[in-house]
């Protein structure tokens, strides 16, 4: 029969989990070994620099949210850097377009791409998670959404890029390659184009991961690849680990790789695993394409355990724990 005391008594038991903070739900599934942490890892050989940036904030013991952000601010800056943030190459009709997300442990998220004069993209994703009911803002809504948050507009094509991007109008060849390091693939390499992508988990087990590039070089003016796309460039799940993406991003889309990477970690692969399986399946998928291009897959489980794959070689990664902040590994790869 139908209890009326026992149903009172559950109501207020949900109730109660109901009104339960969005840190504590954190907190129960954070409920796990912690001997690895806090740890930070990143794409390329930048990360580094990158990921020591990161460790200020989480040997601290904070948040793994600010840890990525700030993070990732370091190669957005960096004058010397033609792929992510300030001074990145331009599109084909020179405007340089920057693509960003950021995504915390609660599964809050937030994008912007395709959007110019504003050099730290990823403060700018971060702001549309928590300001905004939305997750993603484009081109000029998203230039106004930052103006408006007190962003400085600013001119971000340095005279450098203008000068690689001259050079490459005399021939004009929309083939621009990305992120294979073996020159011997790639006619025109010193184009290559690299992300950052970048994995944290905090003192308390909780995952954050940020994503920022200016996107593949001399691209279509409007063109956005997988580095703003939740899912694709990345994907943060707190109870099972995080990935993300470098490299041809329509590969990445078409794949939903990063999310596909995070699903398979899930059922059990280890991080290095679901990396190679998710680079399996953009070969498979168009294996001719495949072999003159790059993508490469970086992912953490909730231990803390990292992997890397990539389509070709030349891949590398950063990481940084208590133990070494300075690591950097070579991501293995199917060619
Ligand atoms: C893009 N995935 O825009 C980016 C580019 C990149 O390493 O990662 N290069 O498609």
């Amino acid at each position: 029969m139908y209890n009326r005391r026992k149903f009172i008594k559950l109501s207020a038991a949900g109730a109660s989990l109901a009104a339960l903070s969005q840190s504590a739900v954190a907190e129960s599934l954070s409920n796990i070994s912690t001997t690895n942490l806090p740890i930070v890892i990143s794409t390329w050989d930048f990360g580094i620099a990158a990921n020591q940036e990161a460790w200020k904030t989480l040997e601290k013991g904070g948040r793994a949210l600010d840890a990525v952000e700030a993070g990732v601010k370091i190669p957005e800056a960096d004058m010397n850097n033609h792929t992510v943030g300030r001074a990145g190459y331009p599109d084909r009709d020179g405007h340089v377009t920057l693509d960003a997300c950021i995504m915390d442990e609660f599964g809050n998220c937030g994008s912007v791409a395709a959007m110019e004069d504003i050099a730290h993209p990823i403060s700018v994703a971060r702001l549309v998670m928590e300001k905004t009911p939305h997750v993603m803002l484009v081109g000029n809504g998203a230039t106004q959404f930052a103006v408006e948050q007190g962003f400085k507009r600013e001119k971000l094509l340095t005279p450098e890029s203008e000068k690689a991007w001259k050079e490459w109008l005399k021939t004009a060849k929309y083939s621009p390659a990305i992120n294979i390091e073996n020159e011997q693939h790639v006619p025109g390499g010193k184009y290559n184009h690299d992300t950052i992508g970048m994995l944290a988990i905090d003192a308390k087990g909780n995952i954050s991961g940020a994503c920022t590039t200016s996107g593949m070089a001399f691209k279509l003016h409007g063109r956005v690849g997988d580095s703003p796309i939740i899912g694709a460039g990345l994907y943060v799940d707190n109870e099972v680990g995080g990935a993300t993406s470098t490299g041809v991003g329509e590969e990445v889309i078409r794949n939903v790789g990063s999310f596909l990477v995070v699903e398979l970690m899930r059922q059990g692969m280890s991080p290095e695993n679901a990396c190679k399986e998710a680079v399996k399946r953009i070969i498979k998928k168009k294996p001719d394409t495949a072999k003159n291009i790059q993508v490469g897959f970086l992912a953490i489980n909730k231990k803390g355990e990292y992997g890397a794959y990539a389509i070709q070689s030349g891949f590398s990664f950063a990481v940084c724990n208590a133990d070494k902040q300075d690591m950097l590994i070579k991501g293995k790869s199917i060619y």
